[in-house]
């Protein structure tokens, strides 16, 4: 094992002069690097992946291009630079100085969103350490690759603050983070949408669309904290963010670039029969991505949310605008929702504010998913086609929160369960509409080809051309 040094773990946490916390992450590396041979990527170890490090926070230092091995990859841990006379602006702290230890009275609850932000990293990367085997490209592959390195560096950013500020019990939480398992009967991962098996690429760009996403917007409540290592920690980590939803949003707008083209050549036939992806089954997709990505929100009307805001733990999304959040404490006013009632139909019921940030954080979460579609709908128009992808119900589908397990349909109506149960596979993915993707899955690894069922993206990375050899396979012939 090596020893951790700003080369070998590039930082500026000033690891190398703080010994305690370099030997607990001397102590962890080796399970982290296991776990990655494990749960990684399967079957690409060894192979050379044209991928960005970041090795500094400076603009020229964030994004080093070149081929590496992945298991040598230099997860590094960043924060962003202190902001001078910063204050806490929302919750019951307002306007005072934010932390830079962790107090004895929120422990438990910082703790706990930390370590629940730490279980998704490196969850989504065993959801994906299948799909190297069936790229689309190499294009796709190193994008593929490359998302799951930075969410492995995002878990390093989460093991820092627990080993660095929460002593015995953060190096615990530390450990187990590498034991629970997506989608484990035992152990699984803490929230619902990482346990969810993430088996072919169209599942993965709706995955990093509409679930990274989710993290964009928790990360940016975090990057409100009062706790300032965790709101500089996540402000860094938003940078990469940004990265995992455009390899989402251009995947899917590429298959619809494809289907299109299939649709323009064929006008009365199916586009199955030339292998491309109907965008019905695109919808079923986008269905179920969205609404399983709504639960991690949390219930709307959620008393967690209210003491995480008070307490100047989580703020919402942009809260140091004034314009668009007047009232920073948000002790009143309330928000209107329908609910449902046990005995059927609906009631008004007006939550207290603070009860109500994860509605409010979701609120913003769908505006940014709507122009999501909005982009991907000019595909369709631009190719002179009707019909129009569109987002479900923030009903449908829900498994948490005041809509939970209840079977409406995607515009929100409440269907009998019979009914709902025969209009299921028109809704969400049907096991027919898995073993079709499935069957496109084939591997396209030849430097500028790419699969039937997906149109070649605008640009390559880092402004190479398409053909550019973005994997260097160490053996002829590549996965195993
Ligand atoms: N699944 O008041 P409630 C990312 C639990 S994604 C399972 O409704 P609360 C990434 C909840 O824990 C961003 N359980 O919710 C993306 C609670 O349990 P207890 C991840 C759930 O606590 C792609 C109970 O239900 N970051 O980074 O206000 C690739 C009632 O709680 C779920 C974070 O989530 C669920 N979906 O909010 C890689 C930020 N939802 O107390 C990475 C940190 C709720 O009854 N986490 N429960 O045992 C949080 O802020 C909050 O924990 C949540 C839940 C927003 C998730
Ligand atoms: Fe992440
Ligand atoms: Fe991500």
């Amino acid at each position: 094992m090596s020893a951790i040094s700003s080369e070998r773990i590039p930082n500026n946490v000033d690891l190398a002069s703080n010994k305690k916390l370099q030997k607990a992450l001397e102590d962890w590396q080796p399970s982290f690097i296991d776990w990655w041979k494990d749960m990684g990527p399967e079957g690409f170890q060894e192979d050379l992946i044209y991928l960005r490090t970041a090795v500094s926070v400076d603009t020229d230092g964030w994004a080093k291009f070149g081929h590496v091995k992945m298991p040598d990859y230099r997860w590094g841990i960043f924060l962003t630079p202190p902001e001078k006379d910063r204050l806490v602006n929302f919750g019951d702290l307002t306007g005072a100085a934010p932390w830079s230890e962790v107090p004895g009275d929120v422990r438990k609850e910082l703790r706990r969103l930390i370590v629940t932000q730490a279980d998704t990293e490196p969850a989504s990367v065993e959801q994906q350490r299948l799909l190297g085997k069936t790229a689309p490209s190499l294009y796709d592959l190193r994008n593929l690759f490359q998302v799951n390195v930075e969410e492995g560096r995002h878990l390093w950013a989460m093991v820092y603050l627990l080993m660095q500020y929460f002593g015995r019990d953060g190096r615990e939480e530390a450990e187990d983070l590498l034991v629970r398992r997506s989608g484990h009967a035992d152990s699984p991962r803490i929230l619902e949408a990482f346990n969810k098996p993430i088996d072919d690429w169209l599942a993965f760009f709706c995955f990093t669309t509409f679930t990274d996403r989710d993290g964009k917007y928790q990360l940016g409540a975090l990057a409100e904290s009062a706790f300032d290592p965790l709101a500089r920690s996540t402000r860094f980590m938003l940078t990469e963010e940004a990265h995992h939803m455009f390899v989402g949003e251009t995947g899917v707008a590429r298959v619809l670039d494809r289907t299109v083209q299939l649709m323009r050549e064929a006008p009365e036939g199916d586009v199955t029969a030339r292998g491309g992806i109907p965008l019905d089954l695109v919808q079923r997709y986008v269905n179920e991505w969205f609404s399983a990505s709504m639960d991690l929100f949390g219930s709307e009307d959620s008393s967690n949310s209210a003491t995480y805001f008070a307490a100047g733990l989580k703020g919402r999304w942009d809260e140091g605008n004034d314009a668009k959040w007047p009232d920073h404490r948000a002790l009143e006013g309330s928000y209107g929702l329908e609910v449902p009632l046990p005995g059927g139909g609906f009631e008004r019921r007006d939550i207290p504010l603070r009860r109500a940030m994860n509605l409010i954080l979701r609120d913003s979460y769908v505006d940014d998913c709507r122009k999501v579609v909005e982009r991907w709908n000019r595909v369709l128009e631009r190719a002179g086609l009707t019909e129009r992808l569109y987002l479900p119900s923030d009903r449908f589908n829900r498994h948490q929160g005041v809509y939970a397990n209840m079977p409406f349909d995607p515009h929100g109506a409440l269907l009998a369960q019979a009914e709902f149960d025969a209009r299921r596979d028109a809704l969400l993915p049907s096991a027919k509409d898995y073993a079709y993707v499935r069957s496109l899955m084939k591997p396209c690894y030849a430097p500028g080809e790419f699969a039937s069922w997906i149109a070649p993206p605008r640009k390559g990375i880092n402004n190479l051309p398409q053909e550019f050899e973005y994997v260097r396979f160490a053996r002829n012939g590549a996965a195993q």
